[in-house]
């Protein structure tokens, strides 16, 4: 966990087809859990997309979707370029 230490990380979540329903990006399949912080997780401040980071203790948090903060993303067989892409 060092490498998440000061930094928030998208997590590849929205709810902007449908408010407080949170979806994959590449799926559109809904998680079976979800750890928002109190507050987050909804219709606010038009913050469509799902975050964590240690200013949080590493629970969910929305944010608007044109943040530009660290990328998590899954590799298959190949690096994620660890860029910072909105
Ligand atoms: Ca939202
Ligand atoms: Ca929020």
């Amino acid at each position: 966990m060092r490498l998440f230490k000061d930094h928030s990380w998208w997590m590849g979540l929205t709810d902007g087809d449908i408010e407080g329903v949170w979806q994959w990006f590449d799926t559109d399949e809904r998680p079976t859990f979800t750890d928002f912080m109190p507050g987050d997780g909804g219709d606010h401040n038009n913050e469509d997309c799902a975050a964590f980071g240690d200013g949080y203790d590493y629970r969910w948090f929305d944010n608007a979707c044109s943040n530009q903060i660290y990328v998590l993303c899954e590799a298959r067989g190949h690096e994620c370029g660890a860029s910072i892409v909105g």
